[in-house]
């Protein structure tokens, strides 16, 4: 009997309940950008050697709302042993500069604060690219730039 709970517990900890049909729970949404037959690429975002606790979260934002039909991705995630890695499926034009924001929301309330890193690249993307996000040297987070609180959509939409 113990087993057979404890075999349950891990199920539903390991994600059973994706079994429906939803979509992965990782934690990316991707919407707008109708399939017109642009082509489309592949974007990773990865942190790697960043100075943050386990359990930071990182706000990830691809895309430029106020840009009509552009296709936008949104993910959150939490810093594990300095690292994170997203993968936002067919979300850039290939070739297109881009927006890419990051926010290290330390208080985890998902309000941009002053304090909180905000970084961004606007880099052209063309090739299955990853884009780095690396502890701060020299102005710059990897590929990122410093950025603030007016480059973070505070009201980023859902569709
Ligand atoms: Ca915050």
């Amino acid at each position: 009997m113990k087993k057979t709970r404890l075999t349950c517990l891990v199920a539903l900890i390991a994600g059973c309940g994706a079994a429906d049909g939803a979509p992965p729970d990782n934690g990316v949404h991707i919407i707008r950008g109708a399939d017109d037959g642009t082509p489309r690429i592949d974007l990773t975002i990865a942190g790697e050697g960043l100075d943050l606790p386990t359990g930071t979260t990182a706000i990830i934002q691809i895309g430029t709302p106020s840009h009509e039909g552009e296709r936008l991705g949104h993910a959150v995630v939490d810093v594990d042993a300095g690292a994170f890695s997203v993968t936002f499926p067919k979300v850039c034009e290939s070739g297109s500069y881009k927006q890419k924001t990051v926010l290290f929301d330390l208080d985890d309330d998902g309000i941009c604060d002053d304090g909180e890193p905000v970084l961004t690249d606007t880099d052209a993307v063309d090739g299955g690219p990853t884009v780095v996000v690396r502890a701060p040297s020299d102005g710059a987070w990897g590929d990122f730039l410093v950025g603030t609180c007016a480059d973070f959509v505070a009201d980023w939409p859902t569709e």
